[in-house]
């Protein structure tokens, strides 16, 4: 029997930067289904299927990596329509940021974990399901993300809906 487990690396919000994310998404009304707060966050890397070994060596090799705080900033609205998803998205300039991306990607490819066939989009999903959507004519407050910790979660699929676990966290800056 698999003991894989849907598992993505990311970054969750503070308090604040989540509801100035509310707040965008009541203006926005709801092109889909919107995402609640505690399902908020930054990803860094989908990892899909990951078996218990192969987290028991994400997790050694995570260890060993250096993980510097960031600023990112997310400040224009994106429509990906084969994904169904509207985003709050920005670019990647923060070298920080995109190094320990760069650094999880090798990981992922060592452990033959799933790995992105895209450059690193910085985001944070508003609204899933989404097939219809125009861009408005106003620009988003932007939000400046400064996670203080990098998230290793677990995927649930519930019959409420998905719920994202926390099963390992790394400080960031240390
Ligand atoms: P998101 O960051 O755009 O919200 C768990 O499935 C999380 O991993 C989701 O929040 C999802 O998107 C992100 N993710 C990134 N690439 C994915 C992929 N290829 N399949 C599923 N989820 C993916």
């Amino acid at each position: 029997m698999s003991d894989a487990q849907r598992l993505f690396l990311g970054f969750a919000l503070s308090d604040q930067e989540g509801e100035s994310i509310l707040k965008l998404q009541k203006r926005l009304g709801a092109p889909g289904k919107t995402v609640e707060k505690a399902n908020l966050h930054m990803t860094l890397a989908f990892l899909g299927q990951t078996s218990q070994r192969q987290c028991q060596r994400l997790e050694a090799a995570l260890e060993g990596i250096t993980m510097p705080k960031f600023e990112q900033r997310l400040d224009s609205l994106v429509h990906w329509r084969g994904a169904g998803v509207v985003c709050l998205w920005g670019q990647a300039t923060d070298s920080g940021l995109t190094d320990l991306y760069h650094g999880c990607q090798s990981l992922c490819q060592n452990l033959g974990l799933h790995q992105s066939e895209h450059d690193f989009n910085p985001h944070i999903t508003l609204f899933r399901k989404a097939k219809q959507f125009s861009i408005p004519e106003w620009q988003p407050e932007p939000v400046i993300l400064r996670p203080e910790r990098l998230n290793l979660y677990l995927s649930n699929s519930t019959p409420a809906g998905v719920r994202y676990e926390v099963l390992q966290s790394w400080p960031l800056g240390i």
